[in-house]
């Protein structure tokens, strides 16, 4: 049977081969993201962002055991090279994590070791995907939030957890402007340590200034993950902004964005390949360098004659 079908009938096997196909861009890959297409687009895909040792392991481990508990299954997707899911973890991380492992209705699975982060975006949406299309009811997206390409992974997602922790110094400086913008929940999670009560402040001061937040007021949660504490209230918050996502539009918003977007760069990356290899073989590249060195030509000019000539 073709990998595809063993997948949509739920055959982990062939939805772990179907992840390493995509994550190594190995030729089947796009056939594959091709015929499961059609049967995408149910999962709550959940982006939890944040400091590295926020808690966002714990926090997600925990989530992931309680909607379990309610009968849903799930799928993770650790894009983290420092996250203890696999490798480099203490011992008690380890437990916890084969705990989570064991139970067949949830599908785990670490990126970033390989390929460069821009990369890593796209072949995240494309995992993401693949566990929709699997069957998954929740998907959880753990990435460390740092930068912009993060800022790019977790646009995957359909509600954003940020999470953060008390006593930082300065704590909203600290932290990038551009994750508290992509924010739909904030969590304070270890609010058992102290300084709780001005992050919470801090935050809710940040989210009243957001003038870009007006059909969705982000909320603030507090958590003690180690704990399981906080849990119930965290679970509403996004079953809230779920419901919202729905009734509100928002959701078709988002996701028709999100396709334009994905058909654009597919786009870009296939038109770059066919052109650069077009121009490659011929040596043709290099007497373009080389009359751009002699200045006979602008680059400008080049550009043109090599679009007219493709598009002919
Ligand atoms: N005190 C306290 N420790 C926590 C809490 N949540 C997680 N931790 C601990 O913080 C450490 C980092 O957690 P982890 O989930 O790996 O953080 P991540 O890097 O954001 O994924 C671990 O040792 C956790 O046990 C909490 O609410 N309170
Ligand atoms: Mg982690």
């Amino acid at each position: 049977m073709d990998i595809v079908q063993e997948l949509l009938r739920g055959s982990r096997r062939a939805l772990a081969r179907a992840i390493t196909a995509v994550e190594n861009d190995y030729e089947e890959a796009g056939s594959i993201l091709q015929d499961i297409y059609p049967f995408t687009g149910r999962a709550h895909v959940i982006g939890i962002t944040g400091p590295p040792g926020a808690g966002k392991s714990t926090l997600t481990d925990k989530l992931a055991k309680e909607y379990r508990g309610q009968g849903k299954t799930v799928g993770i997707v650790a894009v983290d090279p420092t996250s203890p899911f696999f490798g480099g973890a203490i011992l008690g991380d380890r437990i916890r994590m084969n705990e989570l492992t064991m139970d067949p209705g949830v599908f785990l699975r670490s990126m970033g070791t390989r390929g460069s982060l821009g990369g890593l975006a796209r072949k995240t949406v494309e995992v993401v995907k693949l566990m929709d299309a699997f069957g998954k009811d929740i998907i959880f997206i753990e990435t460390v939030g740092v930068g912009q390409s993060e800022v790019d992974v977790i646009k995957a997602a359909d509600t954003t957890v940020v999470v953060l922790v008390p006593g930082l110094g300065d704590d909203i400086q600290a932290i990038k402007a551009g994750i508290l913008e992509i924010g739909d929940i904030f969590v304070i999670n270890k609010a058992d340590r102290d300084g709780v009560e001005r992050l919470n402040t801090e935050l809710e001061m940040m989210l009243d200034l957001n003038p870009e937040k007006t059909l969705w007021r982000p909320v603030v949660k507090r958590t003690v993950a180690s704990r399981g504490e906080g849990l119930v209230e965290l679970l509403e918050a996004l079953e809230n902004h779920r419901t919202f996502l729905v009734t509100s539009g928002e959701q078709q918003r988002r996701r028709s964005a999100r396709t334009k977007n994905e058909l654009l760069v597919l786009l870009n990356e296939h038109i770059s390949k066919k052109v650069l290899e077009k121009i490659t073989v011929g040596g043709e590249l290099d007497s373009f360098v080389e009359r751009l060195e002699n200045h006979q030509q602008t680059p400008y000019a080049i550009v043109n004659t090599i679009l007219a000539e493709m598009l002919r």
